[in-house]
């Protein structure tokens, strides 16, 4: 039996695209920040009594699908560690409620760490991250704090994570603005592959990705916190380009994802530097840095509750001991 507890991350560099969907290679790399306010913690214990897995997520049983990638990683380690017993997993995300913010990345990262403990292996760092990666792509990132790349690879071997910063000592922070959706979005696994698929505009993304992840390293060996936000927001924007591009076409923006977007610009306009970036739902997170908080959060309490509101610094790697 163990436990681990892992943070989830915002890319500022977007993964969207795989190249190998049963391994989840990506068809570009990506780069994230890991964030210290939103994190799961997950417990796994092998019991050779059970005759079926049991996957608890926030005291509840999970749908089909879900439960379906979370016996998936199970059925890795089992492999991996030569074990034969079903297993327990027990999930609690800490998001606010309803805030669509729940993420498979903090997520699979946990599962992977305290699935792979509790069934004796010791796996280095890269080795989690590459299981983590079979669960959820965005995952691979979270076993490492701070900011992380995710270089894609060619094969299970090669496609893993690689801390950049993991202890950032510049004053970068990001404010997550929750935005409620009642409409059911598109996964970020279907998504991806219709852009893919169908945008005219994917080969010019690969690109734009390759110059964004050189840009963005310089930036953050520049402790630059503008030019990095520059870069996130252009890549985000870049990437759900993709989406209105796909056919058919969707968006996970809706109304007050523009009307936070339009604040942000107001705020810059303003002379306040703060930069957007949007993920596979309408919430959206301000890159900034921390001297300029309280007036960016003045802006936005005009538009919408502060409880709605969440500021995280950068958070820290995975976390994993033996009960
Ligand atoms: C990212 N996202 O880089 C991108 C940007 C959302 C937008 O990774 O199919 O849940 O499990 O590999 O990781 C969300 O997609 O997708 C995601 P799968 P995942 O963070």
């Amino acid at each position: 039996m163990a436990t681990a507890k892992a943070y989830t991350n915002i890319a500022l560099v977007k993964y969207w695209g795989k190249k190998d969907a049963k391994l989840i290679i990506p068809q570009t790399d990506s780069l994230s920040l890991t964030l210290n306010e939103f994190y799961t913690t997950t417990t796994v214990k092998f019991n050779s009594q059970l005759n079926h897995d049991i996957v608890k997520v926030d005291e509840r049983f999970l749908d089909k699908e879900d439960a379906a990638k979370v016996i998936h990683v199970l059925n890795i380690v089992r492999s991996l560690s030569k074990t034969n017993s079903f297993a327990e997993v027990t999930s609690i995300n800490n998001v606010p409620t309803a805030a669509g913010l729940a993420s498979s990345a903090s997520a699979f990262a946990a599962l992977a760490g305290a699935a792979s403990t509790a069934a004796g292996l010791h796996l280095s760092r890269r080795e989690l991250s590459r299981l983590a990666r079979r669960g959820s792509g965005s995952a691979t990132r979270s076993i490492y704090g701070g900011l992380v790349e995710w270089q894609k690879g060619t094969d299970d071997a090669s496609s893993f994570a690689k801390p950049i910063d993991e202890d950032v000592d510049f004053p970068i922070e990001m404010l997550a603005v929750l935005i409620n959706t009642k409409k059911k979005k598109i996964s970020s696994r279907s998504g991806m592959q219709l852009s893919v698929s169908t945008s005219p505009y994917y080969k010019a993304w690969q690109e734009v990705v390759a110059h964004d992840m050189v840009a963005i390293k310089r930036a953050i060996k520049e402790k630059d916190i503008n030019k990095i936000g520059h870069i996130a927001e252009e890549n985000a924007l870049r990437m759900h380009a993709l989406t209105l591009s796909a056919d058919p076409a969707f968006t996970y923006f809706n109304g007050e994802t523009l009307m936070i977007i339009n604040a942000v610009e107001d705020l810059r306009n303003h002379g306040i530097n703060c930069y957007y970036t949007m993920d596979a739902g309408p919430n959206v997170k301000i890159i900034y840095d921390h001297k300029d908080r309280d007036k960016i959060v003045t802006r936005l309490t005009d538009i919408i509750d502060s409880d709605r509101l969440v500021v995280s610094q950068p958070g820290p790697g995975i976390k994993i001991w033996n009960e």
